[in-house]
């Protein structure tokens, strides 16, 4: 393996294309224009050939190798628009094939379940296979399902089985309702108007909602050793942290915490390929050293960036060390022993 930074990196947020689930996964239906203004023959970001995103071999690692990239976790694309009667065996299969490239190269991936959530018991069922016969690290979910956030009561099973099994949740970003795109993002450019509701704002502005719900739901009171991801430098959250304090305190909530001391004990972020230092600097500032991890979110975004980020970052070697892959290797190992 090549060590362009010299740097051990282990990367959170890389995804890759089952084309078996990906027919039903209804992403145009809640994104209008999606696939247009996504297509690779525009020349705008985030819109990787399609045999790159269902690369899960060579390709993929020499790609990692030139750029540093030591490990990915792996996971596949939003399984929470997938029909009841399919998602189940479609997650199955999807995660079938990210447990195939682990165990071609343990060394150089990893993997983070998607969860047929349609089917709250059938989700439960998949989180534990991934985790306890096939090693996965946590899981993967992005969005609403069904129009619903992860704090509807019919979803608790799904969050106390991760707290259970000591295993992290990777909020991934989604589509807003339609309604809610054609309150707030609608009437540009067609391409504007459809990047504009999911890539520029629509779903980082959907997942710092989501994630309050959960807050405000009790979740971490329940769960006070429940883990979660995000990406995008905490989708826009870190910049409201004491404001949210200010606003809704546990006087106002009912709440045992305070949004401040979830943030810093139980989120981790990533940068999701955004190589921004004034971003790097900020929630090292709010959440603290030990609460970065690293994600390119590739292919969507090139590995070319991820180790010149780290290693001009303005931190010291033991920081970059913990970003890099310290921070992660630490959470990881809090789900181990469920291992086989
Ligand atoms: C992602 O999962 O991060 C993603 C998509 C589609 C387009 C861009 C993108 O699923 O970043
Ligand atoms: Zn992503």
């Amino acid at each position: 393996m090549s060590e362009v930074g010299g740097r051990r990196i282990i990367a959170f947020e890389e995804h890759f294309l089952d084309p078996a689930a990906a027919g039903s996964a209804g992403f145009d239906a809640r994104s209008p224009g999606f696939a247009e203004a996504f297509h690779p023959s525009r020349g705008l970001p985030y819109a990787p050939a399609p045999e790159t995103l269902r690369d899960l071999g060579e390709g993929r690692l020499a790609d990692m190798d030139a750029h540093g990239i030591s490990v990915q976790v792996l996971s596949g694309l939003h399984a929470q628009n997938l029909p009841i009667d399919v998602a189940a065996g479609l997650t199955r299969g999807t995660n079938d094939l990210a447990a195939a490239a682990v165990a071609r190269h343990p060394e150089r991936f990893a993997a983070f379940a998607v969860l047929p959530t349609a089917d709250p018991a059938a989700a439960v069922a998949e989180l534990t296979r991934c985790v306890e016969e096939l090693g996965f690290v946590g899981a993967l979910v992005h969005g609403r399902t069904g129009g619903e956030f992860l704090s509807a009561s019919r979803f608790s099973p799904i969050l106390e089985r991760l707290a259970a099994l000591r295993v992290p949740l990777y909020l991934h970003p989604a589509p807003p309702p339609l309604a809610t795109s054609a309150s707030n993002y609608d009437g540009f450019d067609p391409v504007v108007t459809a990047r504009l509701q999911t890539a520029a704002w629509g779903w980082h502005a959907e997942t710092a909602v989501h994630f309050l719900n959960l807050y405000l739901a009790g979740v971490f009171d329940r769960h006070p050793a429940l883990q979660v991801i995000l990406g995008h430098w905490g989708e826009l959250l870190p910049f409201y942290m004491e404001r949210i304090d200010e606003a809704l305190p546990p006087r106002a909530t009912g709440l045992e915490r305070t949004f401040v001391d979830v943030m810093r004990r139980n989120v981790f972020v990533t940068p999701s390929g955004m190589w921004t230092q004034a971003n790097l600097d900020y929630c090292v500032a709010m959440l603290g050293i030990e609460r970065i991890l690293f994600a390119v979110d590739y292919p969507f975004l090139p590995n070319d960036g991820a180790a010149p980020f780290i290693e001009s970052a303005r931190l010291t070697g033991i920081e970059k060390d913990l970003v890099a892959h310290g921070n992660a290797e630490r959470l990881l190992a809090r789900g181990a022993h469920r291992r086989a």
